[in-house]
C-alpha cells in the first residue's frame, strides 16, 4: 500500500488505571496499515477449567410488567461442549496488519439487558444505541479503569436510536443504564482490527494476520484474562485453544 496510516496513539498515564483493574489495562500501541497477502488465520475455543459457577439470577427491581421477575445471570455462558461465550480474544502489540473495521457496531437495549453483552471495536468507529423495549433506558458508558463517563444516552421509548463515535483512545469500556442497575455490557475498543468475541459454542477466528509471533489475550468479565504467544505463518490456520479459571464470583 502506498500509503500506509498511521495510528499514533497517546500513552494514557499508567496511574490511572486502577489496581483493581488492572485486568481492564487498554492496548496502547502504534499500529500501521499495511496490505495482508496470503496472511494466516488464529482459531480455537474458549473454555472454563471446571464448571461455571451457579450465578443467582438476576432479581428485577423496576419495570417489572414489562422486564419480569428476573432474569437468567447472562456472566457464565456455557455452550454444550463447555465453550465459553462473551471472551473477547485480542491481539496485543501487533504493530502492523489489516485495516481497522470501519463499520457502526450495536447495542441494543432489548428485553432489560444490553445485546451484546461483549463486542470488540477499533478506534474511529462509531456505535447506534438503540432500544426495543417500551420502558426507559439509558446508555451510560465509562472508562472501566477510571469510570469516567464518555456520554450518558437516555432512550426513552422504543425505536428511539442515537449514533455515537466511540472514544478518540482505545480502552475498556464498560456500559451501564442507569434506569435498571444489573444492565451491563462491554466493549473492547482497540487499536488494532484483530480481535473477535467467542460465540455461544465459545469459538473464535481471527483472519488476515501477517506472520510472526503475537500474543493472543483472552479477556472475560468475571473469569479474567490469559495472555498467550501465537506463531502465524503465511497462509495457515493456527489452533489456540483457551482455558479460562472462573475465580471471581460476581
Ligand atoms: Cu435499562
Amino acid at each position: 500500500m502506498k500509503n500506509p496510516m498511521h495510528y499514533g496513539l497517546k500513552i494514557l498515564n499508567a496511574s490511572l488505571i486502577s489496581s483493581a483493574l488492572l485486568l481492564a489495562r487498554p492496548v496502547l500501541a502504534d499500529y500501521t496499515v499495511v496490505a495482508v497477502a496470503n496472511g494466516g488465520t488464529i482459531e480455537g475455543v474458549v473454555k472454563l477449567s471446571g464448571a461455571a459457577p451457579q450465578i443467582v439470577p438476576i432479581e428485577v427491581t423496576k419495570n417489572r410488567d414489562y422486564c419480569g421477575q428476573s432474569i437468567p445471570s447472562p456472566v457464565y455462558s456455557v455452550g454444550k461442549d463447555g465453550g465459553l461465550q462473551n471472551v473477547e480474544v485480542y491481539l496485543k502489540d501487533i504493530t502492523k496488519g489489516k485495516a481497522l473495521s470501519t463499520d457502526t457496531i450495536s447495542l441494543v437495549n432489548e428485553h432489560c439487558m444490553f445485546n451484546p453483552r461483549v463486542q470488540g471495536a477499533n478506534v474511529g468507529q462509531q456505535i447506534k444505541i438503540l432500544s426495543n423495549d417500551p420502558v426507559m433506558h439509558s446508555t451510560h458508558p465509562q472508562n472501566a479503569s477510571t469510570n469516567a463517563t464518555i456520554y450518558n444516552i437516555a432512550l426513552p421509548f422504543k425505536g428511539f436510536s442515537v449514533t455515537k463515535p466511540l472514544p478518540a483512545v482505545p480502552e475498556l469500556i464498560k456500559v451501564k443504564c442507569d434506569a435498571h442497575e444489573w444492565m451491563h455490557a462491554w466493549i473492547w475498543e482497540l487499536d488494532n482490527p484483530y480481535f473477535a468475541t467467542t460465540a455461544d459454542n465459545g469459538h473464535f477466528t481471527i483472519k488476515d494476520v501477517p506472520p510472526g509471533t503475537y500474543t493472543l489475550v483472552a479477556w472475560h468479565e468475571a473469569a479474567g484474562e490469559k495472555s498467550t504467544s501465537v506463531t502465524v505463518a503465511a497462509g495457515k490456520t493456527v489452533t489456540a485453544d483457551i482455558q479460562l479459571t472462573a475465580t471471581k464470583t460476581p
